[in-house]
């Protein structure tokens, strides 16, 4: 009997330092596929599901106590395990793309870059937590950090991150950008750039993956 193989959706995730407008630039992305009746979901990391919200919430607020390294690290990758489970695999399996606010990415980019934290390590988690998934697609929207945390500042009360002193965010950049050096998956678009130039720029990366996967 010929087993039928339903097509895996796309997933794409969209990534940056503080500030970087990613926010902004998804809602574009969202219209994007409404536009071309694209069935997607849309969420988040950290979060994406009830307890991983929770995760988010324990994970972003502001306290006295140090937060132990290994202690986030490991809260990132619980609040992934239960995202992954509950919304992302089983969006991909229906044959929906998924749009994600950050990802793994992140996690090599600030607990690897910014914390210092060893990038074998890191992969360790992501082969226990993910096995071979990976996004089929990196948006890397890149800006200078002083401009992002500007940016973020003008909004009001900093989260536990936001809180981090400038070269904490410098070596999440520079994390990021290493990460897309040569890597076809990787798509650097410049978010200094005035938010009409650089949704254009989206569009070209959107339609330049649509004409790929369909091909
Ligand atoms: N984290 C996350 C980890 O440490 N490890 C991990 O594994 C993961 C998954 C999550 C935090 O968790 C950490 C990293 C993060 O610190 P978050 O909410 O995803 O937090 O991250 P933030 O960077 O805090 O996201 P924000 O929503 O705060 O910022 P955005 O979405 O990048 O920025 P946005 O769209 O709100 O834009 C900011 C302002 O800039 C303006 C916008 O209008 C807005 O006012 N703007 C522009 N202005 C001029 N020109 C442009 N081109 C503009 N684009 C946007």
């Amino acid at each position: 009997m010929t087993q039928h193989i339903a097509p895996r959706g796309k997933f794409i995730t969209v990534e940056g330092t503080e500030g970087v407008g990613k926010t902004t630039n998804l809602e574009y992305v969202r219209n994007w596929l409404q536009q071309r009746n694209i069935p997607f979901i849309s969420t988040r990391e950290p979060g994406g599901t009830p307890l991983a919200e929770q995760l988010r919430a324990l994970l972003l607020q502001p306290r006295e106590e140090v937060v132990d390294q290994t202690a986030e690290l490991l809260m990132v990758f619980a609040a992934r395990a239960q995202h992954l489970n509950q919304v992302i695999q089983p969006a991909l399996a229906r044959g929906d793309w998924v749009l994600c606010d950050r990802f793994t990415d992140a996690t090599y980019a600030y607990q690897g870059g910014g914390r210092g934290m060893d990038q074998a390590l890191i992969a360790q988690l992501e082969a226990l937590v993910q096995g071979s998934l990976r996004p089929d697609a990196v948006i890397l929207l890149d800006v200078p950090v002083e401009i992002g945390l500007s940016r973020a500042r003008e909004r009001g009360d900093l989260d536990r991150f936001e809180q981090e002193d400038v070269a904490f965010f410098e070596r999440v950049r520079a994390a990021y950008r290493q990460r897309a050096q040569g890597q076809d998956s990787y798509h650097l678009v410049d978010a200094s750039q005035p938010l009409t130039q650089v949704q254009a720029d989206l569009g070209r990366v959107l339609a330049a993956l649509e004409r790929h996967w369909t091909a």
